[in-house]
């Protein structure tokens, strides 16, 4: 019995030293295993009187529980020193600044949308929508554009399949009929702006069949054209970022505006640039929008995005604005700015 007790102190203090799982794993093996020490010891039990077998058996039965709870504790510990390495040596390090991204540019075009938006939203006009796809009575006729003017050309205009019994429908050659809409819509005082893309059956270095552009539109009780000049000159000054930039009004024509100027400013000290037209709502236009010519009046104007966004930028080719050419984009574009 003595050789039984000696033996589990020994396994216990091997037990205490083990120092990996596998380590462990062979102790037991070696000590309660098929062919362990004390499971030899047990077999040996048959041999022995049954006054010795109960006592002997006992004892043998306590060692090897006593065995069984170190192995058990043991490997908990082991398991933990193992679970803890692998956590220590797998450890993420959050620090690490992340891969670079690759950053997207804002197209020139975008970038003077959002421009003339934020200067005019200072100037108190809200921006106003509409449809590419425009109804022949709201891109013509309520504009006092008659049946035989030019621009209703089929070179100009594309027009579209029309229903039966509809008027015909339109890609809208401007974006003034957004501006019929909402005259339609609310009554005076009105401050908008229509911005988007425009539609002309036209294909030269300086002309797309699409473009963008910008209008805008003030009607109230005493608007004259002294507020049309104050407001374009500060338009042009803040955009081109020249306070002292020099504006002249030429006399015009348009049918929807009479009367009806266009604007040069004076570029680089050298020579005069054209870069919209303007002019006062013609009567006929209010009245096709149920608002009295006696009551109310107001102003207009239009211009090219494209054409402001090429002389800021110094822009060449009015063809690569479409292409999707990431070099150009990359040259052109704008970095994101965010603004309040
Ligand atoms: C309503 C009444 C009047 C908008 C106007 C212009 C003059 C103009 C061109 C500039 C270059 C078009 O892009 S362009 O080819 N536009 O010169 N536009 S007045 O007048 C309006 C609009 C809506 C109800």
């Amino acid at each position: 019995m003595d050789t039984a007790k000696e033996l589990t102190q020994r396994f216990l203090r091997d037990i205490e030293k083990a120092s990996s799982l596998q380590d462990l794993e062979d102790i037991r093996v070696s000590a309660l295993g098929k062919k362990g020490h004390l499971t030899l010891l047990m077999k040996d039990l048959g041999q022995k009187s049954p006054e010795e077998r109960r006592v002997v058996g006992a004892e043998l039965n306590r060692l090897k529980e006593s065995l069984t709870q170190a192995i058990d504790t043991r490997k908990i510990e082991l398991e933990d020193l193992v679970l803890n390495a692998r956590l220590a040596s797998e450890m993420l390090d959050i620090s690490l600044p992340p891969r670079p991204q690759p950053k997207g540019k804002i197209h020139p075009l975008s970038h003077v949308m959002d421009q003339t938006i934020h200067i005019f939203g200072q100037m108190g006009f809200v921006v106003k929508e509409g449809p590419d796809i425009e109804e022949d009575f709201y891109n013509f006729t309520a504009l006092n554009i008659p049946p035989e003017h030019p621009a209703r050309q089929e070179q100009d205009t594309f027009y579209l399949p029309a229903f039966s019994e509809q008027q015909p429908l339109v890609l809208r050659t401007h974006t003034s009929p957004v501006q019929i809409r909402t005259m339609l819509k609310e009554k005076p005082p009105i401050r908008i702006i229509a911005l988007g893309r425009t539609y002309r059956s036209d294909y030269d270095a300086t002309h797309t069949p699409m473009f963008h552009q910008i209008e805008g539109l003030v009607i109230d009780t005493k608007t004259h054209m002294g507020h049309l000049k104050g407001c374009l000159e500060e338009f042009c000054r803040l955009f081109f970022e020249d306070p002292n930039l020099k504006l002249r009004f030429r006399p015009g024509y348009f049918p929807f505006t009479e009367p009806s100027a266009e604007v040069d400013i004076w570029w680089k000290g050298s020579t005069w640039l054209e870069i919209l037209g303007c002019g006062m709502v013609h009567p006929n236009v209010l009245r096709n929008c149920d608002i009295d010519p006696d009551l109310y009046q107001g102003f207009a104007f239009g211009m090219g995005l494209e054409r402001i966004a090429m002389l800021k930028y110094g822009i060449e080719d009015l063809r690569l604005f479409y292409e999707s050419d990431l070099r150009w984009l990359n040259h052109y574009g704008f970095d994101a700015e965010v603004r309040e």
